[in-house]
């Protein structure tokens, strides 16, 4: 989407809400200089009204993941069913609902038809979906995309259960968990999804729990960049069900910090040609 397409026609501006009107005057497209994370509340944001459970860390990841984004005027999402989109899908940015578990299937078409179509402008293609809909049921479709080395951004809202559809165990449930509709606790253990990435040859991977703001935008804006000219990027978050795991809503980013500290560390796996190339538009955007 660019500022052109949301600008109202001259004449009709004055019958479109203050929020809409707001975002194309205020919001973060096309501004010289994005806006940061310090100054959220001083700007029209992405997304600002959802419909996810209050407190959920989920929400707060999204909006992250929306000021991070180098190019939001051409940026696309595709996501699936599960508690993402409730948010994703209400940001001022094209939505694809994938069917669950086709989100990196419909990506990858998705990318390379934007290639042809566009040759001059890069569109970046970000999957943003819960563990359930990538590592379980969107397994296969995600693991070729990556070794196909599909160029586009995957992230995992990783709330470590089914909780759109009211707590069953995913591969990413920590083994012994007891959950509402895992009751004897989970037998397997957390698939280790990084590991698998890096076997894959993915050339960007973090781990990362939304307890930096700053550090959630800088690790998009890294994934995004590296997909576009690299290779495909995965960003695993933890963003903690409070409704599944009973957590009360005070408490949730106290519970990041905690799981954070004790097994969900921030951590980046880079490949070498994706170092070589950060490197370099790091350096052009400091001299900027
Ligand atoms: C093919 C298919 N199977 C099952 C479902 C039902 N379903 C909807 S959301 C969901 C679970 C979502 O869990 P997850 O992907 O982890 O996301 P969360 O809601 O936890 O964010 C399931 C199984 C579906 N919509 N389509
Ligand atoms: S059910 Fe859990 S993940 Fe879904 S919106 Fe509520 S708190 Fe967030």
């Amino acid at each position: 989407m660019s500022l052109a397409n949301l600008t109202p026609s001259p004449g009709f501006e004055d019958w479109l809400p203050v929020e809409y009107k707001d975002l194309v005057n205020e919001g973060p497209y096309f501004r010289e200089k994005k806006p940061k994370v310090s100054d959220m509340g001083k700007f029209k944001e992405i997304l600002e009204e959802h419909p996810m459970c209050a407190g959920c860390a989920m929400t707060l990841f999204i909006r992250l993941t929306f000021i991070g984004l180098p190019n939001p005027e051409h940026s696309i999402i595709v996501g699936t069913a599960g508690c993402g989109r409730l948010a994703i899908s209400q940001a001022s940015i094209p939505f694809i609902y994938g069917n669950y578990g086709d989100t990196n299937a419909v990506a990858s078409g998705l990318k390379h038809g934007l290639d042809i179509r566009f040759p001059n402008q890069p569109k970046d293609v970000l999957v943003m979906a819960g563990d359930g809909g990538l590592i379980d049921i969107g397994f296969q479709q995600l693991m070729h995309s990556w070794f196909r080395k599909e160029k586009f951004t995957t992230i995992m809202l990783d709330n470590e259960v089914y909780g759109n559809t009211g707590g069953q165990e995913s591969g990413m449930t920590q083994h012994g968990k007891i959950l509402k509709m895992a009751p004897r606790g989970k037998t397997g253990d957390k698939i280790d999804a990084l590991g698998l990435a890096k076997v894959a040859g993915v050339d960007y991977i973090a781990r990362i729990a939304p307890t930096n703001p700053s550090r959630v935008a800088r690790t998009v804006r890294r994934a995004v960049l590296v997909a576009r000219e690299i290779g495909s990027a995965y960003i695993q978050a933890y963003t903690s069900c409070n409704i599944e795991y009973a957590i009360p809503t005070p408490e949730v980013m106290q519970d990041a910090f905690d799981v954070e500290k004790e097994r969900y560390g921030f951590e980046e796996i880079i490949s070498d040609r994706a170092k070589e190339y950060l490197k370099e538009i790091e350096k052009k955007d400091k001299k900027k």
